[in-house]
């Protein structure tokens, strides 16, 4: 049955202190302008709407080290999106969360983990996210959540500022990566040393993306079946389809590809939680480039609470009869 049976909560996360472009605190806005509460209503979907958290100023919040910028406030406002994540999921609904810069996956994969801590993540990005505060060069925190999420990683991983309430809720096992492209050597080293699986770019031009899903899917449900977290950095797309993000890279994502990886995580019946992140207004050359990705991030939206490319999301009784 295509029809959407999911009650769905959505939450806004407008924060930008992870990176250090301004704009996609408007991501949320500029995700809701392109229709995707009506998108997701239309496919027979309840749609809760929590509209927007607000994230406290956190005065002097210095750098760390010299180096991690705005370690007080990302550790709060991910504090806060996993209270919300939290109690969304424990209320039965899939949790959608619309960023603002991926730090804020400390706080939605903490929040889903303490609901279900059997949780694992599909991570669908350009980049790994994987660097520690120790590792990182630009001293961006949007590029480091995974290295606080890591149990294998933790003695490698300082303590920040901000950061004492989380706790390591993944193991290797429980994540896979996709559409990988740009990756800092001390990522690659984290990423081969300790054996986590990732489909990179190549990977997808050389296997093609149907036995990516198949062995995706594979790696995390075969198993058990367990709740999906999907954490999609719009940046995965190819900058010509996503223009407006912070760190567009080339030879990305076609359409094709990136709804065919939602399309079967939506028939695993397992989707749990969703991040949509990283879609900056500001950003690309013009409002049409903005907008265009914008919809995209609905559509992949939309494909994970089943909409298809075959229509059927909506039942029809019967046909009409001419008299
Ligand atoms: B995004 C870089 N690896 O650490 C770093 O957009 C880029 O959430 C991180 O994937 C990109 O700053 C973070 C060079
Ligand atoms: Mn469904
Ligand atoms: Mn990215
Ligand atoms: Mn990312």
């Amino acid at each position: 049955q295509n029809k959407c049976t999911h009650s769905v909560a959505v939450i806004g996360a407008p924060f930008s202190k992870g990176q250090k472009r301004r704009g996609v605190e408007h991501g949320p806005a500029a995700i809701r302008s392109a229709g995707l509460i009506e998108k997701l209503s239309g496919l027979g979907c309840s749609v809760y709407d929590f509209g927007d958290l607000t994230f406290p100023q956190v005065p002097n919040d210095e750098l760390y080290k010299n180096t991690i910028k705005y370690p007080r406030s990302v550790g709060l406002a991910a504090q806060i999106l996993a209270d919300a994540v939290h109690n969304a999921v424990g209320t039965g609904h899939m949790c959608l969360t619309l960023g603002g810069d991926h730090s804020l996956a400390v706080g939605s994969i903490s929040g889903h983990a303490q609901q279900c801590p059997d949780l694992c993540v599909i991570w669908v990005d350009a980049h790994a996210d994987i660097n520690t505060p120790l590792t990182t060069v630009s001293g961006n925190l949007h590029g480091q959540p995974v290295s606080f999420l890591l149990r294998e990683l933790q003695d490698k991983v300082p303590l920040l500022p901000g950061f004492s309430w989380t706790k390591p809720c993944l193991s290797r096992s429980d994540i896979v990566y996709i559409g990988l492209r740009d990756i800092d050597p001390a990522e690659h080293y984290i990423l081969k040393n300790y054996n986590i699986p990732y489909f990179s770019m190549r990977d997808i031009d050389q296997l093609g993306i149907q036995k990516v899903m198949e062995r995706t899917l594979e790696q995390l449900l075969s198993r058990r079946k367990r709740p999906i977290h999907l954490s999609f950095d719009i940046d995965a797309f190819d900058p010509t389809l996503a223009p407006a993000t912070g760190t567009p890279v080339l030879g990305g994502l076609t359409y094709r590809e990136g709804i065919y990886i939602t399309e079967e995580i939506h028939n695993t019946g397992a989707l749990s939680a969703i991040d949509m992140v990283e879609v900056n207004p500001l950003l690309g050359a013009t409002t049409a480039d903005a907008n265009a990705t914008a919809r995209l991030a609905v559509d992949v939206i939309a494909s994970c609470l089943g909409q298809t490319r075959e229509g059927a999301h909506v039942v029809i009784d019967e046909l009409p009869t001419p008299d």
